[in-house]
């Protein structure tokens, strides 16, 4: 029996973009410009326009999730959506009346809201005015929009976040093409990290004197992904270690600790493409630490030492320092393309426990996308053993690190119900909850069942 702590809240993820559709929506995120300027960049020609039709299908939908013993929902408000003017933060009055309808829905439901305001979906006036991230302007603008939230809704909601997965935009949009505009630009995904970490601790600051009341907390949602040596080689070994710095640390060390990673900044300094800092900004970072950390785990990060030497001549780009390593006889999700290590969990949560003040955290998110799941489906009901399986991996190798004293709060699974994802669109199947996205019929999966007992238990047997 795998037993977890008696308040541990039992969760589920998902996020503005990926649910509500664009109805009535004033304003497109880069996601939506993407789709409406290339369809054929997502997966079948499906957009984010109808999603799972959250906006209009938002009290059947929380409370089929409260049925699968979901008891905290974690959404995103979108800025597309809340704001009208965003150089002034004017608000949009329908957004305003969706979010307030939302969050009481949730408490209606006893499901507790747990509220991120930025998702991958930067307006994409923003970035056609100003370069989007690379813009410390921006970085203001989006601070207006997070008082006006925290204004908004800070009576109702104790759980906020500033943003999920801020590295996945350095990457998506800066290096690896997933995300509009898709450049492949190293020095540029420097200075957006720094203004993204800068837009975090401000809009901390702001919501500390907006909801001061200590029943409030703020964090940032960060996807974790250990790296891992492919051999003990000292070249493999220390190309592990910058990409432990670049791809965790980066986020982790200011939220957590107030200040970067100091190997990180020498060998960006050396590089020539350290970031544009004043010493004003790095105070607002120091003073305004999270109060907890939300961690997404899908997958751990092999590295290798690089096939070329940083000394080569070429533009700067992270992977002169690392590549990526296919472990041989590694656990697929093959679906997803997805390297399934629960062994993981545990080393998040000692690394927390060991470097991070063993700060209160929680698991954010963590699932598993699988294609073509109606060939599970018996009497109407998709049979996805293969996701409670992974639900009980992971958990088992996160109540090691519990037991060994890691700090962490709670589990939210991706996700509660079939959602859109991004250039996937709907290949990949996460839901607890099946949505039939031709009628937009939602059905509860075996897994949400499992979910449920293990909710209400606490506990499950292996
Ligand atoms: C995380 C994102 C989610 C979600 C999830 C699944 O990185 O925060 O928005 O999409 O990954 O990944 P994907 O949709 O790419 O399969």
């Amino acid at each position: 029996m795998i037993t977890f702590p008696k308040d541990f809240v039992w969760g589920a993820a998902t996020s503005g973009p990926q649910t509500e559709g664009n109805f009535h929506k004033q304003h497109q995120n880069v996601f939506d410009y993407w789709f409406a300027t290339d369809p054929d960049a997502f997966d079948s020609g499906v957009g984010p326009d109808l999603a799972s039709n959250f906006y209009n299908d938002y009290e059947n939908d929380l409370a089929l999730m409260a049925q699968a013993g979901i008891k905290g929902v974690r959404t995103s408000i979108q800025w597309t959506r809340l704001i009208d003017d965003f150089e002034t933060g004017s608000l949009n009055p329908d957004g305003v009346a969706f979010y307030n309808h939302v969050i009481d829905a949730m408490l209606a439901h006893h499901i507790k809201p747990y509220i991120n305001l930025h998702h991958f979906d930067l307006p994409v006036a923003l970035y056609d005015q100003y370069g989007g991230w690379e813009s410390k302007h921006v970085v203001d603008l989006f601070v207006k929009f997070a008082e006006q939230c925290f204004k908004l809704f800070g009576d109702r909601v104790d759980d906020w976040f500033t943003f999920n997965e801020p590295k996945v935009v350095v990457d998506g949009q800066y290096l690896y093409g997933w995300h509009y505009p898709c450049l492949k630009d190293g020095p540029k995904a420097v200075q957006v990290a720094y203004n993204m970490n800068l837009a975090s601790a401000k809009a901390i600051a702001s919501f500390r004197k907006i909801c001061p009341d200590e029943t409030k907390k703020i964090g940032i949602i960060l996807n974790l992904t250990p790296a891992y040596a492919s051999s003990d080689d000292p070249a493999d070994v220390a190309a592990a270690e910058f990409a432990e710095q670049w791809s965790n640390n980066l986020f982790l060390d200011p939220a957590v600790l107030g200040h970067f990673p100091e190997k990180l900044v020498e060998t960006l300094a050396h590089d020539g493409i350290l970031w544009d800092a004043t010493p004003e900004e790095l105070a607002i970072i120091a003073a305004n630490p999270v109060d907890y950390l939300g961690v997404n785990y899908y997958h751990p990060f092999r590295v290798a030492r690089p096939d070329i030497s940083p000394k080569s001549l070429q533009p700067w780009l992270p992977d002169i320092y690392f590549k990526e390593y296919a472990m041989p006889g590694r656990v697929m999700n093959v679906d997803r393309g997805w390297e399934i290590y629960p062994q993981a969990m545990t080393d998040i949560a000692i690394n927390i426990r060991d470097n991070y003040h063993n700060i209160p955290w929680f698991i954010s998110e963590n699932g598993m996308g699988v294609a073509g799941e109606e060939r599970f489906m018996t009497d109407g009901v998709i049979q996805d053993d293969y996701r409670i399986d992974f639900m009980k991996e992971h958990l088992s190798a996160l109540a090691k690190g519990i037991d060994a004293g890691s700090n962490c709060q709670g589990y939210f699974v991706w996700t509660a119900i079939d959602c859109w994802s991004w250039n996937h669109a709907y290949h990949n199947r996460y839901g607890l909850i099946r949505d039939d996205i031709h009628t937009q019929t939602k059905t509860l999966k075996k897994s949400a069942g499992w979910f449920k007992q293990l909710s209400e238990r606490g506990s499950f047997s292996k």
